[in-house]
């Protein structure tokens, strides 16, 4: 089986990097190998890992992108075994970022990538050629299955393509998770007779992960459409167990909250790009959720285009749907499209709520917005024969500010 190779940015003192890179190769690996009797060393050498490049970066603070390669026969080929091997007891060291790791072919095929993919998912919401939209059950903590089932109806109405929990909705007496899966199905059933189009509900898979599978396949039984799940809370391997039971079977949206406590440094953590982009595609999420460059909780431009890139370059997996979200709205419709291209779903809570007439108005902006952007017309045109989309951009039209 091939190995992996890692790499990782570090920080530290001129000149100290290919010092540094060997002690890494060597802790991470066969630990204290060249103090070792010469039998042992012999045994250890096929276990050591190799620093395979050492290129100092230019800048004040002195830093610099190693390379090292682990052999295969060091870990089992799973996503705990391999993140301990290359960034176990490394990732406190404060001052390394891990920021890519490559897989051999011969382990990528232990993982099962998303089970729908983007044209799975296309051929389920029956939509082939335009962004998707999504929009998020707001303000339903502490409300009830009625105030739930109005919520769903309003944004369904609004022709929306998806509708996901909030992910801080858990299992809860008021609006129980069979309950929700139950009632969403006959809510956009109702929807479906009246207006042809059907909307899928993602209901969040929570609790402790030993009840997980038994409730996701429940829910599969209910007739879910698909599941929302906090990966990084319960850790990439849950994700891929999910994915990978065949009784489930649904598409899974992966939501990136808790990821930024391992991601969000620029010194030390893992990568967005691994994270929410290579990782989550590899072990099985369909969907990607990442906030944009332009709203409310905001990553970095060069860092959503590269999350972007992995779950949709050329693998052996099929394609994660990217979805650029936090603090979306129609007047960022063209700039999303520009930036993700037509397959990328684009997500919206206030947004979609906000609007002065309803959620309904709210989602339909937003496929006005889109049909305009495909058709080259600009949205303030479009706006003087679309009411909703006219509104929106009263409200939140104006300068697009970007981070990064
Ligand atoms: C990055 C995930 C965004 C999300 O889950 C969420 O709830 C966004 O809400 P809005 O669109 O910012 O209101």
């Amino acid at each position: 089986m091939g190995e992996v190779i890692a790499t990782y940015e570090i920080t530290g003192k001129s000149r100290s990097f290919q010092e540094k890179a060997e002690g890494i190769a060597l802790g991470l690996t066969v630990g204290s190998w060249t103090d070792l009797p010469l039998l042992e060393k012999d045994q250890l050498r096929k276990y050591k890992g190799t620093v395979v490049a050492v290129k100092e970066k230019e800048g004040e603070i002195p830093a610099a992108e190693i390379q090292i390669a682990y052999p295969s026969g060091n870990y089992s080929n799973d996503i705990p075994a391999i993140l301990t091997t290359v960034f176990g007891k490394l990732s406190l060291d404060g001052q390394v970022k891990l920021r890519n790791i490559h897989f051999s072919n011969d382990l990528k095929k232990g993982y099962p990538g998303p089970r729908f993919g983007i044209e799975g998912i296309r051929e389920l919401v029956k939509v082939s050629n335009r962004p998707l939209v999504m929009s998020i059950f707001k303000g339903v903590i502490g409300r009830d299955k009625d105030y739930l089932k109005n919520q769903l109806r309003a944004q369904a109405l609004g022709g929306i393509d998806l509708v996901k929990d909030d992910e801080i909705l858990f299992d809860n007496e008021l609006t129980p998770f069979e309950e929700r899966v139950r009632q969403g199905k006959n809510v956009l059933k109702e929807v479906n007779e009246v207006t042809g189009k059907r909307t899928l509900y993602a209901v969040n898979l929570s609790g402790r992960t030993s009840g997980l599978r038994e409730k996701a396949r429940k829910a599969r039984e209910l007739g879910a459409d698909a599941l929302l799940f906090n990966v990084f809370s319960y850790g990439l391997d849950v994700l891929q167990e999910l994915r990978e039971d065949n009784e489930i079977g649904l598409p899974i949206m992966a939501h990136p909250s808790f990821a930024g406590a391992a991601a969000a440094s620029p010194q030390y953590g893992v990568d967005y790009s691994l994270w929410l982009g290579k990782l989550l595609r590899m072990t099985g999420a369909d969907f990607s959720l990442f906030p944009s460059p332009y709203g409310s909780v905001a990553l970095e431009k060069r860092q959503v285009l590269s999350i972007s890139k992995e779950l949709t370059n050329s693998d052996l997996f099929k394609r994660t749907f990217p979805v650029p979200s936090a603090g979306i709205h129609p007047a960022l419709v063209p700039q999303l499209i520009e930036d993700f291209g037509r397959d990328c779903v684009i997500n919206a809570g206030g947004g979609v709520h906000g609007h002065p007439d309803g959620a309904s108005a709210g989602g339909s902006a937003f496929l006005q917005a889109i049909d305009a952007v495909l058709k080259g017309i600009p949205l303030t045109d479009a706006a003087t024969r679309h009411t909703d989309l006219d509104k929106a951009l009263r409200l939140w039209g104006g300068e697009i500010s970007a981070r990064g």
